[in-house]
């Protein structure tokens, strides 16, 4: 059986290929346009696959709608110049000269229905990757591939390459160091902080943190509490809702006793409004919770009621680095209900990469108060920074 396969950068390419090897008269009997490889894709570098053969007679891909069209009893079109085969069926014979002129029409059509392809194929792929067009330079596309290899999302990566792309007077193209330094700024301007929190002395201001199993919250909290009393000399007290587990209310009463801070144990709304007036004298109050299933719905109303009973001022969601992007939003957007005003993340040492962060807090819109990078009490946190998390994002040293 003699069937080939010809490779080509377009349709016509390669059924010119076809034409020339086969003949005009070989039947196309499959097309296809192959996936090819991360840098061909990116580059939108296209490639058909066409199957075809001299030999064999099965029904060409293109004939189903060239019979549609063509009035009954072809015996068979050319395909620009190669001859797609139809199923005959029983009706009455076309006179010769006829047939020249349905064949003639067939071809006409055909050409139209195969530039009109072509045109819809190549727009849909330019409106797709508008950054990532044939001529991408060199320079954009090394930066495209840092933020995919950081794990910013595919998505954002092409738009802000886009926009560098389109920022950028010619001759800033070949300017790496010029773009990398318009990439941090984009990043910068992506990456919305609060700064540390505000303690006034002699103005309570009561923080929760929330989010959920295991993320680090009673860590973050002691972290928290053991800098402002210790370093910044504010009286800070705690507050625990997490009553589910005896082992979560003594971690926390081991780090209340060794920074020597006074704690309540609640578990009621009408335990948290005595407890919040106990604690009335105090610049500071952080409030530990369960850790909540973000699916668990109950939970999530119930520490709704004791917030709201508290007062919150602030209330942090606090978010693991190590989690994918999907799961991040979804946990934002189940903690919603909770009226969380910013995001705390953690766990960077452990993080593969950071660039999650960007497209996460593009689709919550709430600013980052805090990063935890480590297991330390109260040293491994900062207030979040804009320029050491984009160096950090990009992989940039931070002493350059
Ligand atoms: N590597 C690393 N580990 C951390 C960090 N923050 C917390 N942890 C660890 O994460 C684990 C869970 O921390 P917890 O503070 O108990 O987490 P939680 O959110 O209070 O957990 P639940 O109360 O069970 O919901 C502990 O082993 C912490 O030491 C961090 O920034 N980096
Ligand atoms: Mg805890």
């Amino acid at each position: 059986m003699d069937v080939k396969t010809y490779r080509a950068r377009s349709m016509q390419e390669a059924l010119q290929l076809v034409r020339q090897d086969l003949g005009s008269h070989a039947a196309v009997l499959h097309t296809r346009e192959l996936r090819g490889g991360l840098l061909q894709r990116l580059l939108g570098v296209r490639q058909i696959e066409v199957t075809a053969s001299a030999t064999v007679h099965v029904p060409s891909r293109f004939a189903e709608p060239l019979e549609a069209a063509a009035p009954a009893g072809g015996a068979g079109g050319e395909v620009c110049g190669v001859r797609a085969p139809v199923q005959r069926r029983e009706t009455a014979p076309i006179p010769p000269a006829d047939q020249q002129s349905f064949r003639d029409q067939f071809r006409d059509d055909l050409r139209c229905q195969l530039d009109g392809l072509q045109s819809m194929v190549e727009d849909l792929c330019q409106r797709r990757a508008p950054a990532t067009g044939p001529d991408l330079p060199a320079s954009l596309f090394h930066l495209f591939t840092d933020l995919i290899d950081a794990e910013v999302s595919e998505e954002l990566a092409r738009e802000m390459i886009d926009r560098l792309r389109h920022g950028a007077a010619p001759g800033d193209l070949e300017d790496a160091v010029l773009l990398k330094a318009r990439l941090v700024r984009m990043i910068e301007a992506e990456l919305q902080v609060t700064g540390p929190l505000r303690v006034t002395p002699g103005h309570r201001r009561l923080v929760a943190l929330v989010g959920p199993t295991g993320v680090g919250k009673t860590t973050t909290i002691a972290k928290l509490a053991g800098n402002f009393h210790l370093r910044e000399r504010r009286r800070v007290g705690l507050i625990t809702v997490d009553t589910y587990r005896i082992a979560a209310v003594e971690q926390l009463r081991t780090y209340a006793d060794i920074i020597d801070l006074p704690m309540e144990v609640v578990a009621t709304p009408r335990e948290m409004r005595r407890a919040v007036e106990r604690l009335a004298n105090l610049d500071l109050i952080l409030m530990d919770t369960a850790g909540r299933s973000p699916r668990d719905e109950l939970k999530i109303q119930e520490l709704r009621s004791l917030l709201a009973e508290a007062g919150a001022d602030e209330v942090h969601l606090v978010l693991s680095s190590v989690n994918s992007l999907e799961n991040l939003k979804k946990t934002v957007r189940q903690f919603a209900d909770v009226g969380v005003t910013a995001i705390v993340v953690t766990k960077l040492d452990e993080a593969t990469g950071l660039g999650t962060l960007l497209p996460l807090l593009r689709s919550c819109r709430l600013p980052l108060s805090y990063v935890t990078h480590g297991q330390n009490v109260p040293d491994d946190i900062a207030a979040a920074d804009r320029r050491k998390l984009t160096r950090s994002i990009l992989g940039i040293d931070a002493t350059s």
